[in-house]
């Protein structure tokens, strides 16, 4: 295999341990403290999980191993998006696994959950494991995005489990896989299979955090990258003066990667999901909010700028989700059909017009027509819109270019508005983890190991302390149903992990709140540069803003 000299250089990179997992397995000891309730609905949860409901949190500390000596053999899967680092949890995995014993097995279930039903495996060693140490991807079994939550499901993996004695599975996964890791814990302990199941919390939307859990990996990695992106855009708008740079970030629903990317990058714009929703601001109003800065910049003679738009932005504007809703309702079943068969689209506009509301007609009017027809060819296999592959970068700009034609008509604006787009997700997803996803990353396999060797089972493996050097970092696990609350999911009442969301009164988008106004109007950009693996530690280790801002520092 050819190899990048990067690539060689960072096979050789140590990551570096929480202090107390330092000194050798034989010096790992557990804490156990005190035990948990849910967040919320706590009689709800407890009914829902007998076996695995108020555990205790674990923290490890340095002393003599106490753990019970048996022979380890652990399966583990990659779910959903892609995050920098998932090769280095299982790298963790596998050292700690086989540091306790030789003999120990660790078997990676290919392409996802469904690697688990489909019995489709590989065992690692040594040599394979070595090809995919600090590399980003998750090429070194696969992912995939098929749910285990039935109960035909957890039989089939009862069969494998016991086909391979499997002691443990390791579910590496964001809130959705992790919900149904505890749920697949309940089900191995209520059916006595003796097989313990541990979750590693991944995901570069970084909507999985709460109290324990100060950050999912990759979300470091990620934002770093797209954060370098956005500064050279930003230099070269401010070296050409001629465009204003529409820029789409990754995150389906919460906005952490656009505020990290904006406290990064300091652009003129950055719009937040969650404060739109707060605000119930419709798409006129953010064009509005947007086309004041693009006003004051040009008549200033700054005819350029950049704009941050999250991913999700559009379904937080409420005018814009009941507009969905009813479009997925004006197409339900075979209504679809009915539509298709229409000759041209001023007959599917005037079907659109009438099988709408007045309120969402409107709504729709104002679409840009290459938003209008997106919303009717882009179907998910159950026939709703897929509000993902709306552009929403492009749909903005060219309401902002509509609202400034007004202004210029009205002679209150003077400048020239010229427009570029970008969409940055899947560039960020796979880079080569930063040091600190290296090592958390790392930290987190290598604890999941200590969780499972200390019998714990519907744990989250917990990294935390995680703005301090990784010496001071502090290792241990929490119950999932601790993080769980009861939500109403398609028409049912479930107990999931409860997403994070951007908190407007949190201090990441009260820092951002309280600099944007001056963003908005001066060119205060600043240019994080590419992602450093070797230097000073202050170049190299340090992590997101976000982070920072939320501990304080
Ligand atoms: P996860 O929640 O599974 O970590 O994935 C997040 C994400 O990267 C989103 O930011 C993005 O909307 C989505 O995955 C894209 O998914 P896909 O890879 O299926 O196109």
């Amino acid at each position: 295999m050819d190899l990048s000299p990067l690539q060689k250089a960072r096979y050789e990179y140590s990551p570096k341990l929480p202090g107390m997992l330092r000194g050798g397995i034989s010096e790992i000891s557990v804490q156990v403290g005190a035990p948990t309730e849910s967040v919320a609905d706590q009689e709800k949860i407890k009914a829902l999980f007998p076996n695995t409901y108020g555990k205790n949190e674990i923290t490890f500390v340095k002393d003599s191993n106490t753990s019970a000596a048996k022979k380890q053999v652990v399966g583990v899967i990659l779910s959903g998006g892609q995050a920098p680092g998932g090769h280095n949890v299982i790298c963790g995995l596998y050292d700690a696994i086989k540091a306790t014993d030789r003999n120990n097995v660790l078997l990676g279930f290919k392409g996802g959950p469904s690697g688990l039903i489909e019995d489709s495996y590989i065992e690692f060693t040594d040599e394979y494991i070595n090809a995919y140490r600090n590399t980003g991807g998750f090429d070194i079994i696969g992912s995939g995005r098929t749910k285990l939550e039935t109960e035909d499901q957890f039989k089939i993996v009862t069969e494998v489990a016991k086909k391979h004695g499997l002691t443990a599975i390791v579910i590496i996964g964001g809130d959705d896989s992790n919900t149904n890791a505890a749920v697949l814990a309940e089900y191995m302990a209520a059916h006595n299979t003796g097989v313990q199941v541990i979750g590693c919390p991944k995901t570069i939307d970084g909507d999985l955090k709460n109290e324990d859990i100060e950050a999912s990996f990759g979300f470091d990695t990620a934002t770093k990258t797209y954060s370098e992106l956005i500064g050279n855009i930003e230099r070269d708008a401010n070296s050409a003066k001629k465009y204003w740079h529409f820029i789409k970030v990754m995150g389906r629903s919460a906005s952490h990667v656009a505020l990290e990317c904006a406290l990064e990058t300091q652009p003129n714009i950055c719009l937040i999901g969650e404060e739109v929703a707060a605000k119930k601001m419709s798409l006129a109003q953010i064009a509005n909010y947007i086309a004041d800065s693009v006003e004051k910049r040009g008549n200033n003679g700054e005819n350029f700028g950049v704009a941050i738009i999250p991913e999700g932005i559009v379904e937080f504007v409420p005018e814009f989700s009941k507009l969905i809703a009813e479009i997925n309702e004006l197409l339900a079943g075979k209504k679809t059909e009915e539509f298709n068969a229409l000759p041209d689209w001023a007959a599917k506009y005037e079907y659109i017009r009438k099988g709408l509301s007045g309120e969402s007609f409107a709504v729709f009017e104002i679409l840009p027509g290459f938003v209008q027809q997106q919303l009717f060819l882009e179907r998910d296999p159950h026939g709703n819109v897929q509000v993902s592959l709306i552009e929403s970068e492009k749909l903005f700009s060219e309401m902002v270019r509509k609202e400034l034609e007004k202004r210029k008509a009205a002679g209150t604006y003077k400048g020239k508005f010229g427009s570029q787009h970008h969409f940055f997700g899947y560039e960020g997803r796979c880079a080569f983890p930063s040091n600190f996803d290296a090592d958390y990353c790392y930290s987190l396999g290598y604890n999941a190991f200590m969780l499972i060797q200390y019998g714990c089972t519907g744990y989250l493996s917990k990294v935390s302390n995680i703005s301090k050097p990784a010496e001071e970092w502090v290792a241990g696990g929490m119950p999932i149903t601790k993080m769980m609350n009861i939500e109403r999911r398609n028409g049912e009442d479930k107990p999931v992990i409860r997403k994070a969301l951007v908190e407007l009164d949190g201090a990441p988008f009260k820092y951002f709140e309280a600099h944007r106004d001056e963003w908005a109007e001066k060119t205060a950009f600043t240019y994080p540069g590419a992602i450093q693996y070797f230097g000073p530690a202050e170049v190299c280790d340090l992590t997101t803003r976000t982070l920072a801002l939320e501990k304080g520092e």
